[in-house]
């Protein structure tokens, strides 16, 4: 097939926002070293490409090619609406994806024979009918919001009106029965919360059993239930992940010594914080934190985006600097891993909750949006490897308590086990088959 390889060229579209494009690369350089005659375009903005190509460094078979982002000229880049970029961005698709992918096809000089996207991207389908070509969508998330999605219009109907308490539970889907309704992604409930986004995902619903193949950074055997029903309602469901293991970032980058700090650090003893890649907590709850992680015996780590003696209480630096470090990017996945990380407070983005998993770190949760109480209810309820945060929101006791339960109660201990199960799931999905395999039957549904 090496040969029929060298006519291939698949082209790539990436969500160019939040951590939706690292894992669609790692997906593309796996699948480029195994067929390596295939020619793969990978379409982006130019900020998104930027930093997806210059950390990986240059992959033959693979160029980047820019996007237009749909910011008007005179934009400016707003902190107050994380969202706004994602709008003016979904108002360029997919118009600004097809101008990008003539120019590939001239360039490469082979015509387009498969679309890989985010699933994000419904019209993927469409583009895809329109070449007579397989559209395989790569969802990035977990399994059981994915699951929703597919089921908006039931879940709707249920869980819809006005009326309903916030702690109904969705009865009607197997392995649902934990699930409130306050758990559900509030875009699938209300179609005008965050104007672009809720459509793109009901379309995105409806398009998906169209597509050849649907893959997801996910492993086999860690939400059974779900995994079923997803089996019966995609094509080709196929769990290729956790890309973390299944296609590892080639250099790790830590700038700032995380980890020769951890190794000071007493086995299990580390909290370790971060909101991923879009969020920053409110200023109430950011000083909370602040004095819980002052006043707790814990040590701490803590990745923090923006500037932090500007947006951290007066002192709080210079008065935790012997049992604590603020950092602007930690290499988060080797910190999880690093045997002295004993906690994890997150916003339960899906990346962060599989990284946790491999690095065997039960975790606190504080959701913001989308897929985040889902997740969150999932780790507490279903897996039990965590717990939501007390109240939904950051408070310095809900934070020191939910320490405490996590590094010195039993309880904490039983969630050290259970996460150790799932990372020993995964560890398998990877070495004895499970995430490999379905890597091979993705290169035949890509390459067909
Ligand atoms: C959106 O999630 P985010 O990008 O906000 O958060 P994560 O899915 O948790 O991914 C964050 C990634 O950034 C990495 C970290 C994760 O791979 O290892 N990282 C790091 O290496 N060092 C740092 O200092 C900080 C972060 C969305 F908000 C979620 O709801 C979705 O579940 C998610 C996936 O679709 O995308």
């Amino acid at each position: 097939s090496e040969a029929k390889n060298d006519l291939k060229h698949i082209a790539v579209l990436a969500f160019p926002f939040a951590t939706h494009a690292p894992p669609l690369f790692s997906l593309i350089r796996r699948l480029s070293t195994m067929a390596p005659q295939a020619k793969f375009s990978f379409f982006s903005t130019r900020e998104s490409n930027n930093k997806i190509f210059s950390n990986q460094g240059r992959i033959e078979s693979i160029k980047p090619y820019n996007v237009n982002d749909g910011l008007p000229e005179d934009y400016m880049i707003s902190f107050a609406n994380p969202h706004e970029r994602v709008e003016y961005f979904l108002k360029a698709v997919p118009g600004n994806f097809k101008q990008a992918m003539e120019v590939a096809v001239q360039v490469i000089g082979r015509e387009i024979t498969c679309i890989i996207s985010d699933a994000f991207f419904w019209f993927g389908a469409d583009i895809a009918h329109e070449l007579h070509v397989p559209w395989v969508p790569l969802w990035t998330a977990g399994p059981r919001p994915l699951l929703l999605h597919l089921e908006t219009d039931l879940v709707r109907q249920k869980m819809g009106g006005d009326g309903v308490p916030e702690d109904r539970t969705m009865d009607f889907l197997p392995g649902f029965s934990e699930i409130r309704a306050a758990d559900i992604p509030k875009e699938l409930l209300h179609e005008d919360a965050i104007p672009g986004i809720p459509a793109m995902l009901y379309k995105m619903g409806k398009m998906l059993p169209r597509a050849a193949a649907g893959v997801l950074s996910s492993w086999e055997k860690l939400d059974p239930d779900v995994v079923n029903q997803l089996q019966s309602r995609l094509h080709n469901f196929l769990e290729v992940g956790p890309l973390v293991l299944t296609s590892p970032d080639p250099v790790v980058s830590d700038p700032q010594c995380c980890l020769e700090w951890l190794d000071k650090q007493k086995r299990g003893s580390v909290l370790y914080v971060c909101f991923g890649s879009m969020i920053m907590p409110p200023p109430h709850e950011l000083a909370e934190l602040a004095e819980a992680l002052e006043e707790c015996d814990s040590p701490f780590l803590w990745s923090f985006r923006e500037n932090p003696e500007a947006k951290l209480p007066e002192g709080f630096l210079e008065r935790t600097k012997e049992k604590g470090k603020v950092v602007s990017w930690s290499p988060q996945l080797k910190v999880l891993q690093h045997n002295a990380t004993g906690v994890f407070l997150t916003h339960a983005g899906w990346n962060s909750i599989s990284e946790s998993i491999v690095g065997c770190v039960p975790m606190i949760c504080r959701p913001f949006f989308g897929d985040q109480a889902l997740n969150t209810r999932t780790v507490e309820a279903i897996w039990k490897i965590g717990v939501g945060i007390e109240g939904g929101t950051i408070t310095k006791d809900g934070v020191t308590k939910a320490i405490k339960l996590i590094l010195s109660t039993e309880e904490g201990e039983k969630m050290r086990k259970n996460v150790e199960h799932l990372q020993d799931l995964a560890l398998d999905a990877v070495s004895n088959g499970g995430s490999s395999k379905n890597f091979e039957a993705l290169l035949e549904v890509v390459t067909k």
